[in-house]
């Protein structure tokens, strides 16, 4: 792993938003693409979370290292913009968390990174009421990529999944799920159509579907 990789991890570890924003500010200096950088803090806040479960670091710890994740997409947004297709319009986006969720990180990331690829995101935040999501599936989207970080709050996928197929709308969009507990394996059994570990694999299948690979 590169030294500037880890230490963007070593940064989100120490959960301190300056060392964060340093950490950012000198990897992009780096010349690290903004995709990669936030590769790597997404690693960084995944063992932010793993160390939070074993107890070895607490809420507020949590909180810090978010709000630096939050920074580095504010410092990053516009760069990803810069160096993307956001003119494209491969078509429309609706995201969201599901309903009883409120971990919007990932899904933000998501979401910014399939608007710069040239997709139009509508972005509904997150503990979106289920009803929220069908709405905007029946207005027309072309892709509605759902987020759930909760095993308890991952089913409302396929309850989503499957009110529009009762509905008679699921051919008509494309179903994204994602977030930590989601697999290909739960994609498949719940009917979706692209299971995104990370936002730029998200952003390449979604670009391929639309046909624009
Ligand atoms: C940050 C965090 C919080 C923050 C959230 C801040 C925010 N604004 O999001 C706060 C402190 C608020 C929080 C609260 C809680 N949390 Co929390 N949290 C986390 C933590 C540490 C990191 C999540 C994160 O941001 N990861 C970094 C991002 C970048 O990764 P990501 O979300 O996975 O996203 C990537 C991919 O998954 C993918 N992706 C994401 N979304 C989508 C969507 C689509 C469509 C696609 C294709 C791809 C995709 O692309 C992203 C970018 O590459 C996780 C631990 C973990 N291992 O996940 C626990 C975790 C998710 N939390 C957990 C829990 C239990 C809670 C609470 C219930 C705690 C409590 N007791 O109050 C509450 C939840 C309240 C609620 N109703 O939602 C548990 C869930 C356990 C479970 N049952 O499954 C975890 C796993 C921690 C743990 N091990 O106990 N949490």
């Amino acid at each position: 792993m590169s030294d500037i990789k880890q230490e963007l991890i070593d940064a989100m570890v120490a959960v301190k938003l300056p060392g964060i924003i340093d950490a950012v500010n000198k990897a992009d200096a780096a010349g690290m693409p903004a995709t990669d950088i936030i590769d790597a803090m997404s690693a960084g806040m995944t063992e932010v979370g793993v160390l939070f479960q074993k107890g070895r670091l607490f809420l507020p710890h949590v909180l810090s290292a978010a709000a630096g994740m939050n920074k580095a997409m504010e410092i990053l947004g516009p760069k990803l913009a810069a160096g993307g297709d956001a003119g494209k319009k491969l078509g429309t986006a609706v995201m969201g968390t599901v309903e009883g969720d409120v971990h919007d990180i990932g899904k933000s990331i998501c979401s910014t990174m399939l608007q710069c690829a040239g997709f139009e995101v509508h972005d509904l935040g997150r503990d979106v009421p289920t009803q929220k999501f069908i709405d905007e599936i029946k207005g027309g989207c072309n892709f509605c990529g759902m987020s759930a970080l909760m095993t308890t709050t991952m089913t409302v996928m396929k309850t989503i999944i499957d009110i529009t197929r009762d509905e008679g709308y699921r051919d008509k969009v494309t179903m994204m799920v994602g977030g930590a507990p989601i697999t290909q394996i739960y994609c498949d059994k719940i009917g979706a159509d692209i299971y995104g570990e990370t936002a730029n694999e998200t952003t390449d299948k979604a670009k391929a579907i639309a046909g624009d690979a």
